[in-house]
């Protein structure tokens, strides 16, 4: 019988989950608290033939210390992680986990719009700290937010995800849909009326300006200065797609200058995000810890995912999700 292929899991995964990859794999998992140093990560994918993680860069150098590795399961959708080139240099297959988290990031987004746009947490904070005193009356405006409810949704990137905040922005809220996307989505016109826009009248019309682009060269800082300057002064920036589509600096300073009304943010340019960003000291923005998918269910399908994919890839058995750029 041929020994079964070697893994290295670089973050703790659900019991349930290593139990079942340890049926058709021998596999060691880092089981710190923190994530493992780089070089104990070098060190440890010596003499495995598959890794799964979730985000740290895949590159020439990881890539070159692990000569037998074949395949990098992301327990993520997103694999800006991956450097393609250096993988497909070595023949080293990359795969991710879509499907099995849109409904849960399009929940996490629709909960951004309704915080920031009804001030739910500066507005809790209020509460908690015995600050409210007297009945919120009629020229109370410092306490009102704005409607969510057939306001007017700009989404870049409609991808599944997109699609499936689509879904919830016009048959639960009544919102009006704009979109941008590489291609047309004539499905999602016809479905949910979404009006296909280029960026430029999408950003002057939305009430919510939704990023869920993946991160790519082109879409790298793809929201800057000049952008948040067409935005309407009531609008809000929502992003759950990657920290780095968009100038931080000038979302910062959008924010400050009254340019748009708020921001509901999962992702940042560095995460964790540090102490003194002054994003983190604004009313008028709600943050999340790039939690978009974090709910009991979908983490342990993702896991259950990627594990699937690696076996997929290794024993050749089965179905993996292949990020199409390394596809044969
Ligand atoms: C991940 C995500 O949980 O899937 C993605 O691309 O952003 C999240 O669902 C995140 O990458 C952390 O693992």
């Amino acid at each position: 019988m041929n020994a079964k292929p070697k893994v290295y899991i670089s973050k703790k995964i659900p019991d349930s989950v290593l139990e079942w990859l340890q049926q058709h794999c021998d596999c060691r998992m880092w089981e710190g608290q923190t994530a493992s140093s780089r070089s104990g990560l070098l060190e440890a994918l010596r003499d495995v033939d598959g890794l799964m993680t979730t985000g740290g860069r895949i590159d020439a150098e990881l890539l070159d210390a692990a000569p037998r590795l074949k395949v990098v399961s992301n327990i993520s959708v997103g694999y800006n992680n991956f450097d393609i080139e250096a993988m497909r240099a070595r023949g080293v297959i990359g795969t991710h986990t879509p499907h099995v988290l849109d409904e849960t990031v399009a929940d996490t987004v629709l909960a951004l719009m309704l915080s920031v746009a009804r001030r739910v947490p500066e507005l809790d904070r209020f509460v908690k700290a015995g600050r409210w005193k007297k009945g919120v009356g009629l020229s109370d405006d410092h306490f009102f937010g704005l409607d969510v409810h057939h306001a007017t949704a700009g989404i870049i990137g409609m991808g599944r995800i997109g699609e499936a905040i689509a879904r919830r922005a016009v048959h639960g809220f009544g919102m009006k849909l704009l979109y941008t996307n590489r291609s047309r989505r004539p499905d999602m016109e016809e479905r949910y009326g979404a009006v296909y826009a280029p960026l430029e009248e999408l950003l002057r019309e939305s009430d919510f300006v939704i990023m869920m682009t993946p991160l790519t060269p082109e879409t790298t800082r793809m929201i800057r200065r000049e952008h948040f300057a067409m935005m309407k002064p009531s609008a809000f920036f929502i992003n759950a797609s990657r920290g780095p589509t968009v100038d931080e600096e000038a979302l910062i300073e959008a924010l400050r200058s009254g340019a748009i009304r708020g921001a509901g943010l999962d992702v940042f340019e560095v995460e964790p995000v540090q102490p003194d960003n002054p994003l983190l000291s604004m009313d008028n923005v709600v943050t999340l810890p790039h939690i978009g998918s974090a709910t009991e269910k979908t983490r342990l399908d993702m896991a259950m995912l990627a594990a699937r994919n690696l076996v997929a890839v290794l024993t050749g058995s089965g179905e993996a999700y292949v990020v199409k750029e390394l596809q044969a």
